[in-house]
C-alpha cells in the first residue's frame, strides 16, 4: 500500500485498496507532492461504497436501460393535460394561471438550473452556459436565463432565488462568469452554485477506475439525477425564503418558460409532487424518452426501451399513443423533496453510458474514437415513480424547446436560433409590426428580443413602437 502522513488519507486510500482500485497509484512515484495532493483530494471525493456496488450491479450487464425496478411489460401511455382546445379547456388554464401567479406572487418559487453536463457535442470549451446563443447580441445561455429570472423577479416584486448546479469541470468558471457580469442584474444573494458529485469513468471489461493523467482520476458527473441531493442540500435556504416548489429546467434550452404560472398551477391545482411538460412525439423513431404509465406509478421510458409495436401504435385520432416525449422541465414539490429526513428514498438507480474517451496507459495517453470507457450517470425522472399525482403538461414544442445539444444539424444553435426568431417574430406579428419571412418561413433579418424588454406576446405589444419596421437587424432589449 502508498505510504501517506495523515490519517484521513490513509483511510481514503484504504478505501481505494479495497475496492480493488489501486491500479490508479500506478504512478505515485513518478508524481510531484502536489500532483499526489490533487490525486488524494480526487480521491476523498469519491464514495467508493456507492461507486463499487455500481461497477459490481452492472459491470457484467449489457444493459444500459432502465432501472430494475421498471418493468416494461403492462405499459400504458401516460395521461398528460392537452394543449387548451374548448372553452373548459381554457378556464382550467385560467385557474392554473391564477394559481401560478399566486405561488410567484408570494415567494413560494425557486428555480435550479441543472448545469452540471459536459457539453461534449456541443465541442465548446467550458460550461455550456457561456454559449453565446443570441442571435444579435451573441447573449449567452446562462444570460437569457439569468435575464428571464430578473424579468420575474420585477414583475412579481419577490427576490427568487436560482439554485445553479454545476460539476467540478465547470464550477469555477460559472462562477467566475457571474461574478464578471454583475449576477447580470440579479442580486447576488439570490444566486447559488453548487457542484454535483462525482463518480469515476471505468474501463468496460474489468471495471477499473481509467486516469486522465499520471495524477489524474477519470471523473464525470453523476448524472442530472444529483440535482435531487443538491437541491436537498439547500433545504434551510428554501425553508428560510419559504420555497414550496421548485421550477427545473436544462440550462441548454434558451425557450424555456421560466417557472411559466400555468404549469406552476397545474402542478399546485393537482396536488402533484413532481410535474413535467411534455411535447408530443410526431415521430415514432424521435430518440426522446416518454412518459408512461405502468400500474400506478409514472416512469419516462428511453426510446430504446420502448418496443416497436408501442412506439407506432396510435390512437383513434392518428396520433402516436406514446408520444408525450420529455423536454426536462419539471416542478417538484419541497414536501416531496424532504419527506424522509435523509433522502434515502430517492436512492436513485444508475445508468450505463459508454463514451469514448483519451486515458493513460503505459505512461501514454491513449486516444480512442470507439466508445471505451463507462460511466454512470442518474436521471432526474427516475423518481417520478415515487411522486403522488404527478401532473404531465403538453406544449407547443417549437414554443418552448430549443435545445442546443450538437454543433450542427439537428438541435443545434443554429436551430434554436431559428426557434427564438421565429417565436420572436410571432410576438411581434402580434402587435402588428411586419416581420419579413422567406419561402420556408424562417426570418429574413436577425431578431432578438431580451428577456428583459418582453418575456412573451403582451409585454411585447405593449412596448414595441407601433412604427418599427424590421428591415435589418433587430435588437429589443
Ligand atoms: C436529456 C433527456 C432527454 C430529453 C433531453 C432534453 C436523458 C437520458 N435524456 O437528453 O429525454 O429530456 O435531455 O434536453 O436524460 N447534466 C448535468 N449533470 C450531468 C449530466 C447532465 O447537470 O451529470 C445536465 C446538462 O448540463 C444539461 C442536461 O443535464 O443541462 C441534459 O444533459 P444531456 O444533454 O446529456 O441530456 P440528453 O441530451 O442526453
Amino acid at each position: 500500500m502508498i505510504r501517506v502522513d495523515s490519517e484521513r488519507d490513509q483511510v481514503n486510500v484504504a478505501k481505494v485498496y479495497e475496492a480493488g482500485q489501486e491500479q490508479i497509484f500506478e504512478y505515485w512515484d513518478e508524481i510531484d507532492a502536489d500532483e499526489r495532493r490533487r490525486l488524494l483530494d480526487q480521491i476523498a471525493s469519491v464514495d467508493f461504497a456507492e461507486f463499487t456496488r455500481l461497477v459490481r450491479l452492472h459491470l457484467n450487464s449489457e444493459d444500459s436501460g432502465p432501472a430494475p425496478s421498471i418493468g416494461l411489460a403492462d405499459l400504458e401511455p401516460a395521461v398528460a393535460i392537452a394543449l387548451p382546445s374548448t372553452p373548459a379547456d381554457e378556464a382550467r388554464r385560467d385557474a392554473a394561471i391564477a394559481a401560478g401567479v399566486a405561488a410567484l406572487e408570494n415567494g413560494e418559487v425557486g428555480i435550479l438550473l441543472v448545469a452540471g453536463g459536459q457539453g461534449t457535442r456541443l465541442q465548446f470549451d467550458g460550461p455550456k452556459g457561456k454559449f453565446p446563443i443570441g442571435p444579435v447580441s451573441q447573449r449567452s445561455l446562462f444570460q437569457f436565463h439569468a435575464e428571464k429570472t430578473l424579468a420575474l423577479k420585477r414583475r412579481f416584486k419577490r427576490s427568487l432565488p436560482w439554485f445553479i448546479m454545476t460539476s467540478e469541470s465547470n464550477h469555477e468558471e460559472t462562477v467566475e462568469y457571474f461574478q464578471e457580469h454583475q449576477y447580470f442584474g440579479l442580486s447576488a444573494s439570490d444566486v447559488s452554485f453548487r457542484r454535483q458529485a462525482m463518480l469515476p469513468i471505468v474501463d468496460p471489461r474489468r471495471g477499473k477506475i481509467l486516469l486522465r493523467g499520471k495524477s489524474d482520476i477519470a471523473l464525470s458527473p453523476n448524472g442530472h439525477g444529483g440535482a435531487i441531493s443538491t437541491i436537498r442540500s439547500f433545504r434551510s435556504e428554501l425553508e428560510k425564503r419559504g420555497v414550496r416548489y421548485v421550477f427545473t429546467y436544462q440550462v441548454d434550452n434558451p425557450l424555456v418558460r421560466m417557472c411559466d404560472p400555468a404549469f406552476l398551477g397545474h402542478h399546485i391545482l393537482g396536488d402533484s409532487d413532481f410535474s413535467s411538460k411534455a411535447t408530443p412525439k410526431s415521430d415514432p423513431d424521435e430518440k426522446v424518452g416518454v412518459f408512461c404509465r405502468s400500474g400506478q406509478e409514472t416512469k419516462v421510458v428511453e426510446y430504446t426501451e420502448l418496443s416497436e409495436k408501442k412506439r407506432h401504435q396510435r390512437d383513434v385520432d392518428g396520433q402516436l399513443s406514446f408520444r408525450a416525449g420529455n423536454i426536462a422541465i419539471h416542478v417538484i414539490s419541497t414536501d416531496f423533496l424532504f419527506r424522509d429526513e435523509d433522502g434515502s428514498s430517492f436512492k436513485m438507480p444508475y445508468h450505463v453510458a459508454r463514451k469514448a474517451i483519451s486515458y493513460m496507459k503505459d505512461g501514454e495517453l491513449v486516444e480512442s474514437d470507439e466508445p471505451n470507457s463507462i460511466r454512470f450517470e442518474s436521471f432526474l425522472f427516475d423518481v417520478l415513480h415515487l411522486a403522488r399525482n404527478p401532473v404531465i403538461m403538453e406544449v407547443d414544442r417549437t414554443r418552448e424547446f430549443a435545445p442546443v445539444k450538437n454543433l450542427d444539424g439537428a438541435d443545434s444553435p443554429a436551430t434554436a436560433r431559428a426557434l427564438l426568431e421565429n417565436e420572436w417574430a410571432r410576438w411581434l406579428e402580434r402587435a402588428e409590426i411586419a416581420v419579413p419571412r422567406n419561402a420556408d418561413g424562417t426570418v429574413t433579418h436577425r431578431i432578438e428580443i431580451s428577456p428583459l424588454f418582453a418575456t412573451g406576446p403582451e409585454e411585447c405589444a405593449a412596448r414595441v413602437a407601433p412604427n418599427t419596421v424590421v428591415d435589418g437587424d433587430l435588437l429589443l432589449q
